[in-house]
């Protein structure tokens, strides 16, 4: 199944100057951008973004994380796509994250995990629409889709 996911790199993925090789990991993978921006995301939409995490105790410093820099914003389509995003990003923890993952590859802190995967299709969905305005996504034919898809 052909799916958008909403990925972010984080403000400490910004930071570190380190965007272009997280990047590459997707790009490799034979997925597509067809969303990008460097947003410096307000109080209002972190929360808004991370709603279902309010009562937890590490909240506040994950809003403050989240604002705290530009982040970067983006929408990455591919079969089957969210849960696959997943993977390649690793657990949510740096520390159990498989090598070879983003998380695994280049973090070591819970606070600090270098990037925002959706992790379900109705999430995607939600967080594609809170980031992105319709016509800020590109739908466009990749020359080498018949290299990368059966
Ligand atoms: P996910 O990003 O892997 O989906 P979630 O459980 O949805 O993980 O948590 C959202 C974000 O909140 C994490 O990526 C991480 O930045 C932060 N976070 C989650 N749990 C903790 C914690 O126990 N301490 C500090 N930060 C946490
Ligand atoms: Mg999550």
């Amino acid at each position: 199944m052909m799916e958008k996911s909403f990925v972010m790199m984080k403000p400490d993925t910004v930071q570190r100057r380190i965007m272009g090789k997280v990047l590459s990991r997707f790009e490799e993978k034979g997925l597509q951008l067809v969303g990008m921006k460097l947003i410096q995301i307000d109080e209002a939409l972190a929360k808004e973004h991370y709603g279902e995490h309010a009562e937890k105790p590490f909240f506040n410093d994950l809003v403050s994380y989240i604002t705290s820099s530009p982040a970067l914003a983006m929408v990455i389509k591919g079969e089957d796509s969210i849960s696959l995003i997943r993977k390649i990003v690793g657990a949510t923890n740096p520390k159990e994250a498989d090598l070879g993952t983003v998380r695994g590859d280049f973090a070591l802190d819970m606070g600090r995990n270098v990037i925002h995967a959706s992790d379900s299709p109705a999430s995607a969905e939600r967080e594609i629409s809170l980031f992105f305005d319709e016509d800020e996504i590109c739908e466009y034919e990749m020359v080498d889709n018949a290299w990368i898809y059966e």
